[in-house]
């Protein structure tokens, strides 16, 4: 029997084969279909996977698994998004674009949004300084504030002067302050009404926190400019038992 016709065969086969390395999920009956799985370049019958463009060497149309590919989108604030494509062959992509959001020409420089988006919120745009803060408010760590502020003064942060307080708010230092303490129960509140600058005229007979009218020894006041501490201890009180407190109101600068 003359065997070398047949193993000229099978070699003939191997070699045919390693010739057309399979890639990419193919199988030989795709590669044998055209594609080149070197190059990409023919295209394959099976569709692109999920994920899977036709620049990656698949061809493009069919939908591996037959249930569509997702689409991407992208995301942008300001245009609104990119709502993806769906796979062919399955479900659609089910991805759609984001809402669009709306750009002014002017920045408003006290609401917290960069309204003519250049990436520069409120008082943090050239187009806002402190003036467009609007009268006794400065822009700090980019948000307009105004130059007074309440701050308590009790156990917790015993010993801080009027400077202390209005650099811990975020301003750079102090102008004035004057403390407010209640001697009854629930310690200082805020103002009753508004306030006047450093001064609340209705904070006497305001009502403590069973009702009773605020006035006369009942309550203090205690102007310590800003380079005098305001404490716990005052008034005869220690921090052993309950103390009220300050109620302390600053204007920074
Ligand atoms: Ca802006
Ligand atoms: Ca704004």
């Amino acid at each position: 029997m003359d065997v070398r016709p047949i193993r000229w065969l099978v070699a003939s086969t191997i070699v045919s084969s390693l010739a057309a390395p399979i890639a990419c999920g193919e199988s030989a009956s795709d590669v044998a279909s055209g594609r080149d799985a070197s190059t990409g370049v023919g295209g394959c019958t099976k569709g692109c996977p999920d994920g899977v463009s036709s620049g990656d060497g698949w061809s493009s149309g069919l939908d591996a698994d037959g249930a569509g590919a997702t689409g991407g989108g992208t995301s942008d604030a300001k245009t609104g998004g990119t709502g993806g494509t769906g796979g062919t062959g399955g479900a659609g992509g089910s991805s759609t674009g984001g809402a669009a959001g709306t750009c002014g020409t002017t920045e408003i420089c006290d609401n917290g949004d960069d309204d003519d988006c250049d990436e520069k919120v409120d008082c943090a745009d050239e187009a806002c300084a402190d003036k467009a803060c609007g009268p006794e408010r400065l822009c700090k760590s980019n948000e307009c504030k105004s130059v007074y502020q309440n701050v308590g003064v009790n156990c917790s942060n015993n010993n801080k002067t009027g400077t202390e307080l209005c650099v811990a708010a975020g301003f750079q230092g102090c102008v004035d302050s004057i403390g407010y303490w209640w001697f009854q129960c629930a310690g200082p509140g805020d103002c009753p009404s508004a306030w006047s600058g450093l001064t609340c005229s209705s904070y006497v007979g305001a009502n403590d926190c069973v009702g009773v009218p605020i006035q006369g020894s009942q309550y203090a006041t205690s102007a310590k400019g800003c380079s005098t501490a305001y404490g716990a201890n005052d008034h005869g009180y220690d921090c052993q038992s309950w103390n009220p407190g300050y109620n302390v109101r600053l204007k920074c600068n």
